[in-house]
Parts: structure tokens; C-alpha cells; sequence
């Protein structure tokens, strides 16, 4: 196979799930997840309607459980009528009612729990407050929010009355939020007036004026939360302050109840070229698949505290901070500020503190604290921890170990969970009390999940360690249902390579011998070498490996003969080598990863910088450093950099 890419990571290390795990977890061993496994494959639509009529409170019950008719259009527990935020609060009162639902850190320490029974009444009440506004089942809300617990409030109320909630990150400038705002057609837009990260106030408030002072004319109504506390212009015609709009509000709220196919919210990712995409969710199946997944995956149980660390701007926020656990009823930690403010033990501190049981968080921040040192953990007691997650990045097995050893004590599993904003929950990810764990690995699919590694023909790749594109075969509850505004791009880019059958995930992944999956990374980032197909994971995992080495980005940079040329761009552990350069260093990795890997990996160049550009929700922004790497003009939007003075030293200019 020519296009085949290529693998060369080789991980041997493998752990068993402890037998104190196995025997308390739901899915405690092998054959009760092969039951599952099995039930799925005979018949796949009875497994996920029997789960759906189990797990989920319906308001009318649904007749078909998947209409394939309009594929790649699908429709599930179509007829169903629900109600999702009465499906993650009402439905916990009469037993859990005084519940902590919600426990909150703000970034200067202030703590608060809110029960079930709380969140519910403030989620009826802004409901209310929302309709009164004008908003109705249908119409579009945007959150410009802090990560506080009136943004889950907005998103719980947003969907008890059947608004459509679109959560903007808070770090992303006017022009985003404007764009946004505009694609939707959003009628009203919840912000706050500002709040504080790494203690500086960031302008909310005044980045929304700035967006509607461009554009965003649908918009009717701005509600302001007060949270800095600091003076902010308010317009008296469109403006009003949150407390404001409670005035006069009834404590209940009558649930909307809406069809199962009834979008739930938007959420916008940008893709490797042209234009964010409004990814629309279902209401059912989304909820489904959030709450099934948190069950198996989290193993959630009545006592557990979760945390996931995720903002409620990224899909992880969505589906394990503001649904999924509340759906399961649990209680789940927020946290607003930054990870290392004051110091870098913040995280831990808060796990001691909280008493966290599950700690879910991503491979770029596992990487900065590691580089930490192991003294900032090792301050605090960690024993409540049960379980370790990591998402978003293929996490390189050194991290890996890290994580199980210095935070786990060598006794929690770690799920390496694999999903995207499209997908609405987790569909890869160990069974932790029964799936023997590899660092590095995201394991096996979930049930119901029918995830292969296909060529370019579509044909499975069955031999071992081969790469190949990443698909999913079957359609799934929690899937995206369409680009918002866009239905050709929703099928232009999940469904029209493999003709319509099968969902294009657009990672490259590999299966081991034992049937495991390994991402090695976006199919646009492949290098392509002397004709050697390489994904950047294992390259840039192999340099991380290295002592010096914190944080590594491959990319291929154009070459007259080899095609692409390997370039890295490489943080140290600790000084960044005067004006960027170290020969002897990278004489030193470039042997490094010879050895590692072989020498058509060796990197051509290497650049050192204090930081990587990333997304904010962490990911290494390689199409960024390629047009770096090549000396060409940025044409990215460079507004959410946490350090634009980094550009330059990437430039190779400082
Ligand atoms: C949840 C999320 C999706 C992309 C995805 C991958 C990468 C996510 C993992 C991972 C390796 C993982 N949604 N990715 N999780 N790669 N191992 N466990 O991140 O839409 O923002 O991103 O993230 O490339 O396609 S997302």
C-alpha cells in the first residue's frame, strides 16, 4: 500500500485495571463488556433504543429508533418528545434534591455549592427571564460568558425552553464573537461584565460592544452578568443587567418539550481552511450519548466529584461539565480562572481540597504541569482521586506515565478519551474497570461505536500498524446533524470521501495487534517525506521523550527533494537557548530522534520557542507555525494567542 502512513511508535507497556477498580465499576470486567459489545453488533438499533428508553425521561415516546432515509442526514428516536434540562435536573429532585450539583471556585479562592434543588429554581428563573426578553423555542442565544455556574445556568435555561444556545469562548475577539453572532442570527447574547484570569480582568462586556458595533444586528437584547464588578457602558435600549431581568420572575418554569431532532445548541470549530463551522446538535441522541458515555467511561457513581476542567466554550464543557454528569446526576467542580494562578499547584490544590474523585483534563496542561516538577503535587493529598482522563491531543506516553504515577500514585486508570466537537461524546476510551490501559492509546471503541481504520478506497486496513483514515461506519445518537447555514459542507466534509457511507473523522490512526487505536494525528498535518507518509504525533512524541525537551510541534515544510522537509519547533525543560539557536542541542535531538524512530524522521530544522501557538482549548495550531515555517504573511486569526510576542521567536526573529 503506497498512500499507506506510516507508523513507528512502539509502546509495550501495559496495565491491567486494579482489582479494587474492577470490582466496584459498573462494567467490572471483560465479559459484561463484550455482552455489550455483542448486543450492539446483533442488533444495533435495539441497543441504543432500549438505552434511550431506559436512561433517558421522555415527555412522548419515540416509534423509530433511526431513519436513515435522508443519510447522510439521520434521524433519531424520531416522534420522541423531552425535555433536556428537566432531563438533568427536574428528574434528580425527588431524591437528590439537596444534592450539591454544582461546587464553584472562583479564581481568588471563594467556594459555593449549589444543590439540584438550587440549579434547578436559577435555571427555571433565568428561563423565565429569558422568555420575558422575547425569546422563544427556535431563536438563537449567544454565550459570551466566564466559566461560572450561570453559564451552565444560561445553557440549562437556553434549553428548557428550546432556545439554541451558542457558547462563544471568552478569549475570542470582537471579530469572532461579531461572525459568530451573525451566522446564527443570534436575537439576544449573554455575557458578563467581565472577569478575572491570571488576575487581569478580561473585557467581556466591552468585546461584545465592540462585535455589535460591526455587525450582529439580530441582536435585541444583551443580558450582563455582574462579576468583576468594574464599569462597563451599558446601551439602554438593548442592554440589561442579569439581576434586572430576574426581577419579577416565577421560581418554575414549565419545560418546553421539543422533538427529539430539535437542535440543542451550536457550537462553532474551525477546521483547517475557511470559516468556523456551526456544528448542530440533536437534543435526544446528544444527550444520549453524553450521559452513556459518562457513565461508562467516568464510571460515575452516586459519591463521585467530578471534575473536568474544560471550558464551557469547548465541546468537553459541554458534554462533561454542563450535561452529561448532571444528566447522571453527579457533582461536578468549576473552576474560573487560570491553571497556575497563584501558583502551579492550583489544580492539585482544588483536587485536595474538593475532595476530587475523577479528574479530567487535557495533554497540553498535564505537559505544563509535569514541567512544573513533581513538588507541587507531591504538596497535596491526592488520595480521593480514583480516576485520571486526558482529551483533546494525543497524549505522548512520557505524559502519560507522569499523570499515572506522580497524580494517580500507579493505582487510578487513565481514560484516554478520543471524540471531537462533532461527535458530542466520547467514542473511544478505555472501559476503566475492564480494558487494559497503553500509554499513548486511546484503546477501543464504546459500544455501539463502529469505528474502523479504512483506506482510500474505504477498505478496512486489517493488518496491524498500518495507518489509515480514521471512520465511524455506522451513524450514532450523539452525532452532528449539519453545518448550520451550510448543509453541503456538512457533507462535503464528513461524508462525500468514503461516498456517503461512512463519517470522515479526518484524523490518521493506526490498530495494534491487540485491536487497540492509536491517533497519530490530523490527516491535513501528514508530512510527507521522500514519498514516507509520517504523522506528526509519534515524531513529535519522540522528542518529548528527551529530557530537555517540554513541548514539541512537527510540521513539513516545502523541500526541492525531499517533497517536505521536518521541521520542529521545540520548548525546553527550564531556559530557552540565547536568540533561539543551540547547535549542539539539535545536532543532539536530531540523532535523538534517529534512534527513536529512524533517520527519514530526523528533524531538518529545529527552532526553539518559550511557548507553542495553540487553540484555547490546547491544541498545537500547526497550520500556524507551516506558514512560519515557510516565511509567508499570517492570514489565521491570531486574536486568542494567550503570548502574540511568541510569534517572533518562532519567526526565528527573536
Ligand atoms: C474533544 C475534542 C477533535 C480533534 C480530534 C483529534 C484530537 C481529541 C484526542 C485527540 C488523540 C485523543 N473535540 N483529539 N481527543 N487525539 N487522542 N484522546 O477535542 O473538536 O475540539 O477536537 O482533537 O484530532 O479529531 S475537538
Amino acid at each position: 500500500m503506497s498512500h499507506e502512513i506510516e507508523s513507528t511508535l512502539h509502546e509495550e507497556r501495559l496495565f491491567q485495571p486494579s482489582q479494587t477498580f474492577s470490582e466496584q465499576a459498573r462494567i467490572p470486567d471483560m465479559a459484561t463488556l463484550q455482552e455489550l459489545y455483542q448486543k450492539a453488533e446483533d442488533d444495533y438499533e435495539g441497543f441504543w433504543a432500549d438505552l434511550a428508553r431506559k436512561e433517558l425521561t421522555w415527555h412522548k415516546p419515540f416509534q423509530t429508533t433511526l431513519n436513515s432515509n435522508h443519510a447522510p442526514h439521520y434521524r433519531w428516536f424520531e416522534e420522541g418528545e423531552l425535555n433536556i434540562s428537566y432531563n438533568c435536573l427536574d428528574r434528580h429532585l425527588a431524591n437528590n434534591g439537596d444534592k450539591t450539583a454544582i461546587i464553584f471556585e472562583d479564581e481568588k479562592g471563594n467556594n459555593r455549592h449549589i444543590s439540584y434543588k438550587a440549579l434547578h429554581r436559577d435555571v427555571c428563573r433565568f428561563a423565565n427571564a429569558l422568555k420575558e426578553q422575547g425569546i422563544e423555542k427556535g431563536d438563537r442565544v449567544i454565550l459570551y460568558m466566564p466559566m461560572c455556574p450561570q453559564a451552565v445556568i444560561t445553557m440549562q435555561a437556553c434549553a428548557r425552553i428550546g432556545a439554541i444556545h451558542s457558547v462563544v469562548f471568552g478569549g475570542f475577539s470582537a471579530q469572532s464573537l461579531k461572525d459568530r453572532i451573525e451566522d446564527t442570527g443570534a436575537k439576544a447574547v449573554v455575557t458578563a461584565d467581565g472577569c478575572y484570569r491570571g488576575g487581569k480582568i478580561i473585557e467581556l462586556k466591552a468585546t461584545c460592544d465592540k462585535a455589535l458595533e460591526i455587525g450582529g444586528n439580530s441582536v435585541q437584547t444583551v443580558i450582563v452578568l455582574k462579576r468583576s464588578g468594574h464599569d462597563i457602558s451599558m446601551t439602554q435600549t438593548r442592554d440589561i443587567w442579569w439581576h434586572d431581568a430576574l426581577k419579577n420572575v416565577a421560581d418554575e418554569c414549565i419545560p418546553t418539550w421539543v422533538n427529539s431532532e430539535h437542535p440543542l445548541f451550536l457550537l462553532y470549530t474551525s477546521g483547517s481552511t475557511g470559516k468556523p463551522k456551526g456544528i448542530q446538535h440533536s437534543s435526544a441522541g446528544y444527550l444520549l450519548g453524553a450521559l452513556m458515555s459518562t457513565k461508562w467511561v467516568f464510571d460515575i457513581r452516586e459519591d463521585d466529584i467530578f471534575w473536568c476542567t474544560a471550558d464551557v466554550g469547548w465541546i468537553t464543557g459541554h458534554s462533561y461539565v454542563a450535561y452529561g454528569p448532571l444528566a447522571a446526576g453527579a457533582t461536578i467542580v468549576m473552576y474560573e480562572g487560570a491553571p497556575t494562578t497563584p501558583n502551579g499547584d492550583r489544580f492539585w490544590e482544588m483536587c485536595e481540597r474538593h475532595k476530587v474523585t475523577i479528574f479530567y483534563t487535557a495533554p497540553t496542561a498535564i505537559r505544563t504541569l509535569m514541567k512544573l516538577g513533581d513538588e507541587l503535587p507531591n504538596k497535596h493529598d491526592l488520595s480521593s482521586i480514583r480516576l485520571l482522563g486526558t482529551v483533546g491531543e494525543p497524549i505522548n506516553p512520557e505524559a502519560w506515565m507522569w499523570y499515572r504515577s506522580v497524580i494517580g500514585k500507579e493505582q487510578c486508570p487513565i481514560v484516554d478519551t478520543w471524540w471531537q466537537t462533532e461527535t458530542g461524546a466520547i467514542m473511544m476510551a478505555p472501559i476503566p474497570g475492564a480494558v487494559a490501559t497503553k500509554p499513548g492509546s486511546c484503546t477501543l471503541a464504546l459500544p455501539g461505536i463502529d469505528a474502523d481504520i479504512l483506506d482510500e478506497k474505504g477498505n478496512s486496513i486489517t493488518a496491524p500498524n498500518k495507518g489509515g483514515y480514521l471512520a465511524i461506519k455506522k451513524p450514532w445518537p450523539s452525532m452532528l446533524r449539519t453545518v448550520w447555514g451550510d448543509d453541503q459542507r456538512y457533507i462535503d466534509t464528513y461524508w462525500s470521501y468514503f461516498d456517503g457511507k461512512y463519517y470522515l473523522a479526518g484524523d490518521s490512526a493506526r490498530r495494534d495487534e491487540d485491536g487497540y487505536f492509536w491517533i497519530m494525528g490530523r490527516i491535513d498535518d501528514v508530512l510527507n517525506v521522500s514519498g514516507h507518509r509520517l504523522g506528526t504525533m509519534e515524531i513529535e512524541s519522540a522528542l518529548v521523550a528527551h529530557p530537555r525537551v517540554a513541548e514539541a510541534a512537527v510540521i513539513g515544510k516545502p523541500d526541492e527533494t525531499t517533497g517536505e522537509a521536518i521541521f520542529a519547533f521545540v520548548v525546553l525543560r527550564g531556559e530557552r537557548p540565547e536568540g533561539g539557536i543551540d547547535e549542539a542541542l539539535t545536532q543532539e535531538l536530531r540523532k535523538w530522534v534517529a534512534k527513536q524512530i529512524g533517520p527519514i524522521a530526523k528533524p531538518a530544522e529545529i527552532r526553539y520557542a518559550d511557548n507553542l501557538p495553540k487553540t484555547r482549548s490546547g491544541k498545537i495550531m500547526r497550520r500556524l507555525l507551516r506558514t512560519i515555517a515557510s516565511d509567508e504573511e499570517i492570514t489565521q486569526d491570531v486574536s486568542t494567542l494567550e503570548n502574540e510576542a511568541i510569534l517572533l521567536q518562532l519567526r526565528g526573529k527573536s
